[in-house]
């Protein structure tokens, strides 16, 4: 029996497009980009030889069209994992779902997602400007716990071995951090041997949960330090973010290929920023479309 989803759980907009998205169908590419910053799908666009589909709705902004022959969406997914699993979602609903009959599709379309972000450097060798692309992400968000198959798809003794180095317990465990590696496959195709391989944590806010204390104090005034400290099976933790886990957790579980590649645009280490990068991130845009 195929599976049916009813209105309430798959939510089609009177023009057929998808709820959140507002995309329709047959305007999605089998390569996907994902940018947090709706001002960047105009960069990336800007790139393409022509544009078939331009679309927006909230913070998610669409555009398909072509670039050297290759037919890619990019969209924008806005901050954060819970914006996450409205994009994968939504995606994988146009992808696979057929929106007539409101019933899994018989063939797996199986989508190549890569996310372009910014995020903040740990370690010495990630300055300002650094591209890192997450071998691992490490989960603040919890989102993977809700999807049954969590603990097939994650690392589980690596999790181990992160709790039980921070010391954490209660409230700082809750939710459990969750360790998602993402497709191998674009590593090796996309990263190369130019970018820094490295594991991420998604953090579940830009301030306390990244260790940055303004007015409030931390719970945890040793966070950063003993994340840069952490060493486990040669994995180091390189930088921070907000949306790796999820994108790498979903896929996994839906049966898609992602991985996410920053660019360094602060150094929590040397405590040092860059607020000009809107400039030079073009450079790891391009890269990244040559390389999808
Ligand atoms: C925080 O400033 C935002 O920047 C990073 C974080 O993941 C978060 O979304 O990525 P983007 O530049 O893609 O938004
Ligand atoms: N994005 C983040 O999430 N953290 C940073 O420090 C910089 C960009």
């Amino acid at each position: 029996m195929k599976k049916y989803f009813p209105s309430s759980e798959l939510i089609i907009n009177e023009d057929g497009s998808v709820f959140h998205l507002h995309v329709k169908p047959e305007w999605l590419a089998d390569k996907v980009i994902l940018v947090g910053d709706p001002g960047r799908v105009a960069l990336v666009a800007s790139h393409f030889e022509n544009k078939e589909c331009e679309v927006e709705s909230r913070e998610f902004k669409t555009v398909t069209g072509t670039y050297k022959g290759k037919r890619i969406t990019v969209v924008s997914t806005g901050i954060g994992c819970d914006n996450i699993d409205i994009v994968m979602n939504e995606l994988d609903a146009l992808a696979n779902i057929n929106f007539e009959t409101r019933e899994e599709k018989d063939e797996f379309r199986q989508l190549e997602l890569v996310r372009i972000g910014t995020c903040g450097g740990l370690q010495p060798n990630t300055p300002v400007g650094t591209f890192i692309c997450s071998q691992k992400s490490i989960g603040f968000d919890g989102l993977l716990n809700f999807y049954a198959g969590r603990n097939a798809v994650c690392d589980l003794p690596f999790e181990c071995a992160f709790i039980n180095h921070m010391g954490w317990s209660g409230n700082m465990c809750a939710p459990a951090p969750y360790v998602i590696d993402a497709s191998e496959e674009l590593i090796e195709r996309i990263a190369k041997d130019d970018m820094v391989r490295g594991v991420t944590i998604a953090a579940g806010g830009f301030f306390g949960p990244q260790g940055r204390e303004l007015r409030i104090p931390l719970a945890d005034p040793k966070q950063n330090d003993k994340i840069e400290a952490f060493e486990y099976k040669g994995f180091k933790i390189t930088n921070f973010e907000m949306e790796s886990s999820a994108l790498a957790g979903l896929s996994r579980l839906m049966g898609h290929k992602a991985m996410t590649v920053c660019m360094v645009i602060a150094n929590r280490l040397i405590k040092e920023a860059n607020t000009g990068y809107k400039n030079t991130i073009d450079i790891l845009v391009r890269t990244v479309l040559d390389r999808i």
